[in-house]
């Protein structure tokens, strides 16, 4: 695996961002075909231990609040992003950041939310049930819902066997219309599949495909991160602003990808000031996001012709 090399901007999280053409291209056909794609050793050990000792430094904190209530099933906050430096660290993480760019295919991207859930043992119910992702219309095409973004789940526990609150997924889901379907007296639909992971395993998912938590029957929490990324013609799920001192701590890419626009339709007609990415983009990538560019035709026929 080899660092990228070109970046134009002055960002040093992105010199740390690791860029494997050879694996981003088979990334991009499983995400392709099965929705998702496994990232092994997503996080090095050192930080899997920094993001554990900041969410007890999380937790103590909302334990002595004198408003606090009691979460049956754990910590559940979002965004995350804005609790602590090592979740805005992890927004541009090395080994994830590359295959969410590529997989979007475009430099107009922001992180749409950020979650911290952790799944308490119970040998009653399941954290979360099936459910796709993408909010409320559903935006279709032909029944599927249309790409328009995805999650990227670390966990920081290993979550060997099954039911220890694994994520759960129907490989494919993204291609159905509608739910996927359920045996009968099943309460997991048919090919669902546990992702058993190590800590630090980080697992990209399409919002389309199908996923839920597994029950947690083991006797240790669960703890996973969601971040979802999506082009920035959405909006963010779970903020309307970054605090601007959370913003005074970021690079221009981390400005962007947290919301930060400099033009009036910065979010729909970005200029370079709006999207910084844009250079490290293309020096990875070439022009692919261009094939999304606004034409202007009828402009360009019409000068042409005065030309003439
Ligand atoms: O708790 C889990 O692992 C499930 C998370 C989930 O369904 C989601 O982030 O949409």
């Amino acid at each position: 695996m080899e660092k990228s090399a070109n970046t134009i901007v002055d960002e040093p999280e992105l010199d740390e961002v690791i860029v494997d053409h050879e694996a981003l291209a088979r990334q991009m056909q499983m995400f392709d075909e099965l929705g998702y794609v496994v990232i092994p050793g997503a996080l090095p050990d050192a930080q899997v231990a920094r993001l554990l000792a900041a969410i007890e430094e999380i937790r103590e904190t909302l334990e002595r609040h004198p408003h606090r209530s009691k979460v049956e099933g754990g910590l559940n906050i979002r965004p995350v992003i804005d609790k602590h430096p090592e979740f805005l660290e992890l927004m541009i993480a090395p080994r994830t950041f590359a295959a969410v760019a590529r997989l979007l295919g475009h430099f107009n991207i922001q992180l749409q939310q950020s979650n911290l859930i952790e799944a308490h043992p119970s040998d009653k119910r399941r954290l979360t049930g099936w459910h796709s992702d993408g909010g409320i219309p559903f935006i279709g095409v032909n029944g599927v819902r249309a790409f328009g973004s995805l999650k990227v789940a670390y966990f920081l526990r290993d979550l060997p066997e099954p039911d220890m609150g694994a994520l759960m997924l129907v490989p494919g889901s993204h291609r159905l219309q509608g739910p996927p379907p359920f045996p009968p007296d099943s309460i997991d639909p048919a090919g669902a599949t546990q992702m058993l992971a190590k800590a630090g395993d980080a697992v990209i998912f399409q919002q389309g495909v199908w996923h839920a938590a597994a029950p947690n029957f083991s006797t240790q929490s669960r703890l996973a991160l969601y971040y979802g990324y999506s082009y920035r013609v959405l909006r963010p799920v779970d903020y309307q602003h970054m605090p601007d001192a959370v913003l005074a701590r970021c690079s221009l890419v981390q400005r962007q990808l947290l919301g930060e626009t400099i033009t009036h339709q910065g979010y729909y007609v970005p200029t370079e000031a709006d999207a910084p990415l844009r250079s490290w983009f293309s020096a990875q990538f070439g022009d692919i996001a261009d094939r999304g560019a606004l034409e202007r035709v009828g402009d360009v026929a019409l000068a042409d012709a005065r030309a003439r």
